[in-house]
């Protein structure tokens, strides 16, 4: 294997047009940060870089919907997503954007090179046009009847119903999103990356050159160089991008997978602008990207490509990607709120991000897809993290307290017992090393909490609590022994739980902190004095697991009633009981959102009857309620008043549910007096 001076690590760059969930952190940020800072306690030369994708139609597509410009949601997301990674100890050495003007000049000049080497072609093609709008529609803003599943809301690259992949032209009657017209073909020219010409080398390169990647990412290359490699069109007709640079290129933009990788270069500029070069140009200098498995044919395939074509960059030498993440047995969806945030999950669970860290790592789809449930999450907490690991640093804090003042004991002799627990945790670093080498971020934190089992095992054994009435040298050698095994967890859960390992560190006033002293055990010196003992993890209850398990059913109810799943039509009713329903017409005097509560609004209407208040869970749907005031809604009159979040609510305010899981209300079409009935 080649010995390389320094590693340079990616993360895949996330789109800033939401926040970010387990599933991104489970897939790319942990494992990355894992072996970020693995490679750091080993005093290697690395460097860690993140940083927001910011261009590409997603974020457009968003602007459009809330009426605000696609500048104005890279902002918002590029903020919140970065302080998520903060709060959770993403440990990046810079976490640029790629609306940045370096960013800008980087991969304007990238593309002039290839440019000027001619590794592009020109070519024109058919697109759609949306006259109305005057412009080239991207596929996503293209929506017809998918021809599989009759799906009236299918998008031009995809059917989100069946979940085929389409061509815009395969849909029936299009329409564009942008102004409901129907689109024409019109003629656009665009530059190609021609894979085709970088096929060969490519083979080479991955299929005899990197056995060793993963066995997904691999077969992912495989099979797409089997397929035979076509041109791929890096420009878009777009307003939100970075501009063509070249002549005749107006109103192009480059395509978002162009400029997107070439942000982590320009990222590393912006950190390092003297000294940036030798991090992605020098051939002593190892690549890594992570990544999930949907961006493997753009980092392992497109990407090196680009590098190759423009001819002063290294190659990534691997790309750990990993598969997804499910959450409790269904697949992460952002559209669906199928997810747990990471902002939220931090207000729900303030200091714990350890917790989540831990869980994530336990579970990481390395191999195949995986499930995150909460109650796997509380089980691994409460009987793994608190009873093996927090249990056995508590313990041995506590002991030498109660013993020794809080000062380490000197080691006398060494029993056989001792030795045969020594020569237990004597391999762990080596272990550990071979399996973070090799990217087995799961199996090597297995191996940390092993080492907490070997410490939790060896103070039940030794029972040094008993020994204390008889034989002192005897309970100094135990509890010697078990601080520099709890010192030893420090060092080997540092990559995993940096919270907790900085915890235990100041706990043992530990000065050095290296991983090339995992196994020693003359870390702590005899006579350190030790910090009071505290906690490092906390149980946790069934109530605030049964809270998120609650929430995700709710979501889930609404979901089914979203995609219509309450078809076909339910029983019938006779006319006499539709008619015990009073569903009367209110004007809205006043409506404001429910404090402390993200689904509920509080109305006041004027009902023809005096007036009466109700709370209505459309909060999400309507993030403006002020603008209600004045419309009329439709309220069932005659429901039995109810407490909601403290306040009595006097009814139940109509809506429909749309295809997207949006609540419309239903309201008159013109005015009617206040309290007329409907029906
Ligand atoms: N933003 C896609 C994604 O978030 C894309 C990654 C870019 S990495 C250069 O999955
Ligand atoms: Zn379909």
């Amino acid at each position: 294997m080649k010995q390389f001076k320094r590693t340079t690590v990616t993360s895949a760059l996330p789109y800033a047009n939401g926040p970010v969930h387990i599933g991104h952190l489970a897939g790319v940020y942990v494992p990355a940060d894992i072996y970020v800072r693995y490679l750091r306690l080993r005093g290697e030369e690395v460097l860690f870089i993140g940083g927001s994708d910011e261009h590409g139609v997603p974020i457009t597509i968003k602007a459009k919907k809330e009426g605000v410009t696609p500048q104005d949601i890279v902002d918002r997301y590029h903020s919140l997503i970065k302080r998520s990674f903060e709060e959770f100890g993403i440990s990046f050495d810079v976490y640029g954007r790629t609306t940045s003007k370096i960013h800008a000049e980087t991969a304007s000049a990238f593309f002039k090179t290839i440019n000027d080497k001619g590794g592009f072609i020109e070519q024109e093609s058919e697109q759609y046009y949306d006259e109305e709008a005057g412009q080239f529609l991207a596929d996503r803003y293209i929506t017809g009847t998918c021809p599989h599943c009759g799906n009236e809301g299918a998008y031009g690259d995809q059917c989100e119903k069946c979940g085929t992949s389409l061509n815009p032209t395969d849909l029936i009657n299009p329409r564009s999103a942008i102004s409901g017209s129907k689109p024409v073909m019109r003629r656009t020219k665009h530059w190609y990356l021609p894979l085709d010409r970088h096929e060969a080398w490519l083979r080479q390169w991955i299929l005899e050159g990197h056995k060793e990647w993963r066995p997904n990412v691999y077969g992912q290359c495989k099979s797409w160089l089997d397929m035979g490699l076509q041109p791929r069109a890096v420009s878009r007709d777009l307003d939100w991008g970075i501009p063509v640079p070249v002549a005749g290129a107006e109103g192009k933009v480059l395509y978002v997978w162009f400029d997107a990788p070439i942000g982590y270069i320009s990222n590393t500029k912006e950190l390092l602008p003297d000294s940036w070069e030798k991090w992605w140009k020098d051939p002593d200098t190892r690549l890594v990207h992570f990544i999930g498995k949907d961006n493997i044919v753009f980092h392992c395939i497109v990407f090196p490509a680009m590098l190759k074509a423009e001819g002063s960059y290294i190659l990534p030498d691997n790309v750990p990607a990993n598969e997804f993440l499910n959450l409790e047995g269904d697949k992460i969806s952002t559209s669906r709120n199928w997810a747990v945030w990471l902002h939220e999950y931090l207000a729900d669970f303030p200091g714990k991000q350890d917790v989540l860290r831990y869980v994530l790592t336990a579970n990481a789809p390395e191999t195949k897809d995986n499930d995150f449930t909460w109650r796997d999450f509380q089980a691994r907490n409460n009987n793994e993290l608190v009873a093996i690991y927090g249990n056995f640093v508590n313990r041995a804090l506590v002991l030498t307290h109660k013993f020794f003042e809080g000062k380490v004991p000197a080691c006398g002799t060494l029993d056989d017992y001792d030795r045969q627990t020594l020569a237990e945790f004597a391999d762990v670093k080596a272990e550990m090393e071979r399996l973070l080498d090799n990217f087995r971020f799961r199996d090597a934190q297995k191996e940390a909490m092993n080492l907490a089992r070997i410490g939790n095992k060896y103070l039940a054994d030794t029972e040094p609590w008993k020994l204390a009435k008889t034989d002192m040298e005897r309970v100094a050698t135990i509890m010697n022994l078990a601080l520099q095994i709890a010192a030893n967890l420090a060092i080997a859960f540092e990559p995993f739980l940096p919270f907790s390992s900085k915890k235990l560190r100041d706990l043992l006033h530990m000065e050095t902190f290296r991983w090339a002293d995992l196994g020693k055990t003359d870390l702590l010196p005899a006579g350190l004095q030790l910090a009071k003992p505290e906690l490092l993890f906390e149980k946790i209850d069934d109530a605030p697991i049964q809270a998120q398990i609650d929430r995700l059913a709710e979501i889930k109810k609404a979901n089914e009633l979203a995609a219509h799943k309450a078809d076909p039509v339910k029983a019938p009713v006779a006319f006499e009981d539709f008619e015990k329903v009073d569903i009367r017409v209110g004007t809205v005097l006043e409506c404001k959102p429910v404090p402390k509560s993200k689904k509920l609004l509080q109305f006041r209407l004027d009902d023809g009857m005096g007036g009466r208040t109700i709370c209505s869970g459309i909060a999400q749907s309507y993030p403006h309620p002020e603008e209600l005031v004045g419309t009329q809604v439709c309220f069932i009159a005659n429901f039995a008043p109810r407490q909601m979040m403290g306040i009595e609510s006097q009814g139940m305010i109509l809506s429909a549910v749309n295809a997207d899981g949006k609540l419309v209300l239903v309201q008159p079409r013109a005015k009617v007096a206040e309290g007329s009935c409907v029906g």
